[in-house]
């Protein structure tokens, strides 16, 4: 268990205009309720996204925008620290120092590199989407956090990190990193896609699988209304065999704080229209106050960027100090009067 005040790390990607519902129940959710309890550190991770290969113009404008979303949605930098990635280098630093400790082939059993090198193919597949996990792995150990909070999909990599956290300590002794736990909420761990419940809801999805925080009403409730409802018509919550309505019904339950067998019984005898209408609205509500909000921090880009500067400086202060410590243990000469203090301390 951790105690209160223990340091959590968390990170999302700028790789679309908009968030998606399941970054918004699967992660941004927990993350702002984890303010009351921890010492909260969050980051658009931008490193991470250039493994994809995006449009320069793009990553700039999505990494306001993602950061815009995450203040809309709470994120509160009175109380968190909420920076960019690349703008705290020890994470690309840190990332040497692990990728030298990680096993080729202990890399390459990744399920996730597994499945999106396989689409792209070798030639179209980088080293970076390759060592995308150790970057992860870095990001995390670099602030000494306890706890991750993230989505099913990111349970792998967590492994990973804890095994390497573990391995430096074996191999340079006791404290040299800290072992992360995972936090994922299993109701709320793996949102799927709309139009194929059989997958996850990303970024990278169907344009009509998935629920963008920024949609406006109208989008949304179509695309609600669209979506796959496994043939036949009863209302009832069984993945295995209605994957279409149950995410729908666990979508409805996370957003109303209603259990879903008391859905259930609300729209027993019911078409599925109806809690489709119903979930539109209850979406709706959820989605527009964050918007309006993200809209707000987007008119005055200059704030945005004194806010994320003071997250840099912040992060900057913790990654100095546990890089030191962690590169002092490989062997590296300390950096002046930096690297000395992180060294001792
Ligand atoms: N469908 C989901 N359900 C629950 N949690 C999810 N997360 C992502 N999708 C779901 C969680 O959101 C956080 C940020 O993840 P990300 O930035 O990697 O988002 P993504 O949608 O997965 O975006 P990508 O990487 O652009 O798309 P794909 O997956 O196609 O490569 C994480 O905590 C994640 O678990």
């Amino acid at each position: 268990m951790s105690t209160p005040r223990s340091r959590a790390f968390s990170g999302i990607q700028p790789t679309a205009d908009s968030l998606h519902l399941g970054n918004f129940l699967g992660a941004l959710v927990n993350w702002v309720s984890f303010q009351d309890r921890f010492e909260c550190v969050y980051s658009v991770v931008d490193l991470h996204s250039l493994t994809v290969g995006p449009d320069p113009a793009a990553i700039r404008d999505r990494t306001r925008r993602t950061a815009a979303q995450m203040l809309a949605a709470g994120i509160d930098p009175a109380r968190s620290i909420l920076f960019v990635q690349s703008h705290v280098p020890q994470h690309a630093e840190l990332t040497w120092l692990l990728n030298c400790v990680t096993g080729f082939g202990e890399a390459s059993r990744m399920t996730q590199f597994k499945d999106k090198s396989s689409k792209q193919g070798a030639e179209g597949t980088t080293v970076g989407l390759f060592d995308y996990p150790i970057l992860m792995a870095a990001d995390i150990l670099l602030y000494d956090a306890a706890i991750v909070p993230v989505g099913e999909d990111q349970r792998q990599h967590l492994e990973l990190s804890r095994d390497l956290a573990a391995r430096l300590n074996a191999r340079y002794g006791e404290g040299t990193a800290i072992v992360p736990e995972p936090y994922i909420v299993p109701a709320t761990a793996k949102i799927q896609d709309l139009q194929d419940p059989a997958a996850k809801m990303s970024k990278s999805g169907r344009p009509g699988g998935i629920l963008e925080l920024m949609d406006p009403p109208k989008v949304l409730a179509k695309r609600i209304k669209a979506a796959v409802t496994d043939g036949e018509t009863e209302i009832r919550y069984d993945p295995a065999a209605k994957p279409g309505v149950s995410n729908l019904l666990t979508i409805y339950s996370a957003l109303s704080g209603r259990p879903v067998e008391q859905i259930v019984e609300e729209y027993r005898g019911k078409m599925c229209g109806h809690l489709k209408a119903d979930l539109a609205d209850v979406v709706v509500e959820a989605f527009t106050p964050v918007r309006e909000k993200t809209e707000g921090y987007l008119a005055d880009p200059a704030q945005l960027d004194a806010i994320l500067a003071d997250g840099a400086a912040r992060a900057s202060q913790i990654a100095t100090r546990v890089h030191a410590r962690i590169a002092d243990r490989f062997g590296l000469l300390p950096r002046g009067e930096t690297g000395r203090r992180g060294a001792d301390g």
